[in-house]
């Protein structure tokens, strides 16, 4: 990790500029009668889940640039993770990818993160691709596929992930296929959502009591026509099929263009389905862009009934992840910057007048009622995120401290590349 010492001095540079703006803020937020120290300490409270495989550069399914000092390993991405967290103090916990990152040791691996604070969030399967000495292909599909053997194996891998994350501490599975088709006709849609749906219960059979079992949905790709669970109306089907502790899980790239994601997650959420969430952004697909980069007000728009949620007293524990891929960005400074950005959405949406909202919205003043949330977007809340890694022991200006630890540089020496010339795939 960074020596605390180099954060620190960090800090006591900024400090007295961020305690005159936090003051100045404290002041313009009292006039609407908000306490700026109660938002310091719901964005402490605030955590997001790191992907155990984006700590290394992505890429496209044209190209890998890899980048110096990389990890090599799930314990240099832990390592990774960790420096992630101790500068920007939002990112407690890892969700990993399995078999990306199966540990030899399970225990081994739970140490290694718990000597660093780490702990670990929701399980990912893979059955969207082969993997070596597996007798059976997911060519075809996984759970859903027409060959009895590879459902059964693609069954066994999912309940394996289970067993792993029980011995990590982890207490959610999410599951996400590529199965599909690329061809009309290629698929009878209504007998495959059916083996999908056999294949999902037996899974969900093996689903510890105080587990949940999430279901991310894909509007497309790897398949190109047809999609098992395309969209959220399948997931919600299929959720509600599968079990209670079954939910559905709203990656942000995963929607058709324009779709109103805020008002899918209100709607998942009044129905008591809504179990987690893969951020990022995203312009034209699945892009897997940095979260709030592309459409900060959307990511806005997703919190505010987050918020909404919460305050309605209904029982509110959604998972939540950065789901990214970088591939021009050095990965550490990308999940830092995202994790601050989807704070910084929820310390916004936690700033609006909801009582003010409800009157103009029962008033029917859609003027006003988009003026309140306005309101709380177009604050700048820098200060309130600044003070929150501050008191946390985290860096006030966290991609700052990183680049003067020479971090990156340390891990090109101590991590020496493979000598190959990487191609594709995310
Ligand atoms: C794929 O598009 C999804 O976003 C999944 O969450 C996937 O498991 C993850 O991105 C790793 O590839
Ligand atoms: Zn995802
Ligand atoms: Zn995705
Ligand atoms: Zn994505």
């Amino acid at each position: 990790m960074i020596d605390q010492q180099l954060v620190q001095e960090h800090n006591e540079r900024l400090v007295t500029g961020v305690e005159d703006d936090f003051a100045a803020l404290s002041v313009k937020l009292a006039r609407v009668g908000v306490d700026a120290d109660a938002m310091v300490a719901r964005a402490k409270g605030f955590a997001v889940a790191l992907p155990s495989w984006g700590l290394g550069t992505g890429g496209t399914r044209f190209a890998r640039f890899p980048g110096p000092g990389e990890p090599r390993n799930i314990f240099e991405k832990v390592s990774d993770c960790a420096v992630v967290h101790q500068l920007g103090a939002a990112t407690p916990t890892i969700s990993l990818h399995i078999p990306w990152d199966t540990p030899s040791d399970p225990s081994e691996l739970l140490g290694f993160a718990t000597e660093r604070d780490m702990a670990f969030d929701a399980m990912n399967s893979n059955t969207f691709q082969d993997q070596l000495d597996q007798p059976h292909s997911y060519k075809y599909g996984s759970l859903s596929s027409a060959d009895k053997g590879a459902r059964e194996q693609a069954i066994a891998h999912n309940i394996e992930v289970i067993e792993l994350g029980q011995k990590l501490g982890s207490s959610a599975l999410t599951v996400w296929v590529g199965d599909g088709s690329n061809f009309p006709g290629q698929q009878d849609f209504t007998r495959t959502f059916e083996r999908y749906l056999e294949s999902t219960k037996s899974v969900y059979q093996a689903l510890p009591d105080d587990w949940k079992m999430l279901l991310e949905h894909k509007i497309f790709e790897p398949a190109f026509y047809s999609t098992v669970i395309q969209d959220w109306g399948s997931s919600y089907l299929a959720a509600t099929e599968i079990g209670q502790r079954c939910a559905c899980l709203v990656d942000l790239g995963h929607h058709a263009p324009n779709v109103n994601i805020e008002m899918i997650v209100a709607r998942l959420a009044q129905f008591g389905k809504l179990g987690g969430f893969h951020f990022n952004d995203s312009k034209y697909g699945d892009d897997d862009l940095d979260s709030g980069s592309i459409n900060p007000y959307q990511l806005f728009l997703v919190f505010n009934e987050l918020v909404n949620l919460e305050m309605s007293g209904r029982p509110f524990s959604p998972f939540y992840m950065l789901d990214q891929s970088h591939n021009v960005t050095d990965p550490i400074e990308s999940l830092i910057y995202s994790a601050a950005e989807v704070q910084r959405a929820f310390v916004k949406a936690s700033l609006i007048d909801r009582e003010a909202l409800a009157a103009f919205q029962d008033d029917n003043d859609p003027m006003m009622a988009q003026a309140t949330l306005k309101a709380a977007y177009n604050l700048d809340v820098e200060p309130i995120l600044q003070m929150a890694r501050y008191q946390s022991g985290g860096a006030i200006d966290p991609v700052i401290a990183y680049r003067a630890s020479g971090y990156r540089a340390q891990c090109g020496i101590d991590r020496p590349a493979a000598k190959t010339l990487s191609s594709g795939i995310v």
